[in-house]
């Protein structure tokens, strides 16, 4: 395990690499007022990067201060930021413009917001030629990650808080450690960090998880959990899921049933879909209710709504009425 760990980071970064990296980074901001942006609809991993890019420039003495520059929204990333680390992320909004400002991006590449570039940190390596005065961008599972390795080499004194912020950036941003940007020797990093710092691991991967709180919710409110409609091929369509650890019990999912069954009548849909992922046992579930049948799916793996599931029902609806 050791030694394909180190093969893979020499493959990745050299020590001599993030040394000179650094020192150019403190080139860059030193001297200057620093604003930390993470990326408009900032999500968890961009916050997470931000809060601990602060932390970074104020332990090197460099002043700063993290802005999110839009309203914050009361939603999936700012209900974890408060229930894990008790952070109310309206405390950094600041809905204004300013040319007069210095930018170091986080998150991202490139900003709408006013002010001079200077220095960006971003996991999204991409081919947009960017001229800023220092860049670090490479794959990676998450900003958090690069963060990490700026504060080991400028012996930033990494506490229980750091080490939380920094393995739950990571682990929201691949799906709790399962996609593919997940990279592996990042992984074992992330593990070690729990350990050290007696994390409990495994409930910051259910966190990752943006379980769908159903014990809270109310049948209606389940069954129209992320609820979305399409029109295919003229025939409406509606699609709903949830998110769970584990799947409850036989006669809770039926109950589910019976109600979108009713809904889809109510609804006038032609198909209504209902998706339940099992994060545990990585299963995607799909019932389809038309006026017909009832249809159940098993699929393995996590699948995307978006890009996989909704796509190919649209591709039937077409076919079906060529
Ligand atoms: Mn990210």
């Amino acid at each position: 395990m050791c030694i394909s760990t180190n093969i893979i980071k020499s493959k990745y970064e050299k020590s001599e690499d993030i040394k000179k990296r650094v020192k150019s980074l403190k080139k860059v901001l030193e001297g200057k007022k620093i604003t930390i942006i993470g990326h408009d609809n900032i999500d968890v991993d961009a916050t997470l990067s931000a809060i601990l890019m602060s932390k970074v420039l104020t332990f090197l003495g460099i002043e700063n201060e993290f802005c999110i520059l839009e309203k914050v929204k009361e939603d999936d990333t700012y209900d974890i930021i408060m229930e894990v680390f008790n952070i109310d992320m309206k405390k950094f909004e600041k809905v204004s413009e300013s040319s007069e400002r210095y930018l170091l991006l986080l998150d991202h590449y490139e900003t709408i917001h006013e002010g001079k570039v200077i220095a960006c940190i971003d996991h999204h390596p991409n081919q947009a030629q960017k001229e800023y005065d220092f860049i670090y961008s490479r794959n990676s599972s998450a900003t958090a990650f690069l963060i990490y390795k700026i504060m080991k080499e400028v012996n930033f004194p990494i506490g229980v808080e750091e080490a939380k912020m920094i393995i739950l950036a990571m682990a929201v941003d691949t799906a709790a450690f399962r996609s593919s940007k997940a990279i592996p020797e990042e992984v074992i990093k992330a593990q070690n960090l729990a350990k050290e710092f007696c994390l409990d691991y495994d409930s910051l991967e259910k966190v990752a998880f943006c379980l769908t709180p159903i014990e809270k919710l109310t049948i209606e409110e389940i069954i129209s959990n992320g609820q979305k409609w399409y029109v295919y091929n003229g025939i409406k369509v509606g699609s709903a899921y949830v998110q769970l650890y584990d799947l409850p019990e036989k006669e809770i999912i039926n109950n589910w049933l019976e109600k979108l069954f009713e809904k889809r009548k109510e609804t006038k849909s032609g198909l209504l879909v209902f998706i339940i992922f099992d994060m545990k046992n990585s299963i995607t579930y799909e019932y389809h209710f038309t006026k017909e049948n009832i249809e159940k799916f098993v699929k393995k793996g996590i699948l995307s709504r978006g890009k996989d599931i909704m796509p190919l029902i649209e591709k039937q609806f077409l076919n079906k009425y060529l």
